[in-house]
């Protein structure tokens, strides 16, 4: 492992490692990218996570950090000296941010995994219940420019990737998220003007491939 400081242990089309990506971007820290294959980890990965042996890990000075939002507050702290800070200084806010961190770790996944995982009616209530989960985003962004707070930082960093997954969402479930969520669209806009956002995501249409191949694969 001689030679980086910090490496990624990641996978392109993961919303997970896309918050570490937009975290080291912000923070302008140069890192050693490695891409892993979930069908065979290497031997570096189940030896750097090897409680939940998965992926993003952040290894810094040959010591791993995992869990996304985890690894995002050890960047903020670890380059504290770097701007833009990615945590309010108000303690409020701050636990502010963490709460709408841990309310998209509960909620969004596992929402929008119900929607392609049903059918028919199950479906339909999924689709509900994911919309009323956006809802709230949607009243908590109100007229801010950001989740919490006047700036980017942890909660937007925490919900962003999953917006790659809205064009899916739209075309499986025959939903228009950003017609329901007109604040929650702009926000996304708003994100992505941001290169360390826009270049840490992959592209919404190659998510939806890739959707489409394994759902092939599953034969549904
Ligand atoms: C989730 C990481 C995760 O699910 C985090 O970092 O926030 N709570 C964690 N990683 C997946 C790939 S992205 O869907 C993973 O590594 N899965 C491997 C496996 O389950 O074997």
């Amino acid at each position: 492992m001689a030679g980086s400081d910090v490496i990624l242990l990641d996978l392109w089309i993961s919303v997970f490692g896309a918050r570490v990506r937009i975290a080291l971007a912000e923070k302008g820290v140069k890192y050693e990218y490695r891409e892993e294959k979930l069908d065979d980890k290497s031997p570096l990965l189940l030896e750097m996570n090897p409680v939940h042996k998965k992926i993003p890990v952040l290894i810094h000075h040959g010591k791993p950090v995992c869990e996304s939002n985890i690894i995002v507050q050890y960047i903020n702290e670890a380059w504290h000296a770097n701007s833009p800070p990615l945590m309010p200084s108000d303690p409020y806010l701050r636990a502010q941010a963490r709460f709408w961190a841990d309310f998209v770790d509960k909620k969004i996944y596992e929402g929008a995994k119900k929607i392609w995982t049903t059918k028919g009616e199950e479906q339909e209530a999924a689709k509900k219940e994911f919309m009323d989960v956006l809802k709230v985003l949607e009243g908590q962004l109100g007229e801010k420019p950001y989740l919490v707070g006047e700036r980017f930082g942890f909660a937007d960093i925490a919900m962003i990737p999953f917006s790659v997954w809205f064009y899916t969402l739209n075309k499986i479930g025959n939903m228009n998220i950003e017609k329901e969520c007109p604040k929650l669209a702009a926000w996304v806009k708003r994100c992505m003007e941001r290169e360390s956002v826009s270049k840490s995501l992959p592209d919404a249409h190659k998510f939806y491939e890739l959707f489409l191949e394994m759902q092939k694969k599953k034969g549904q």
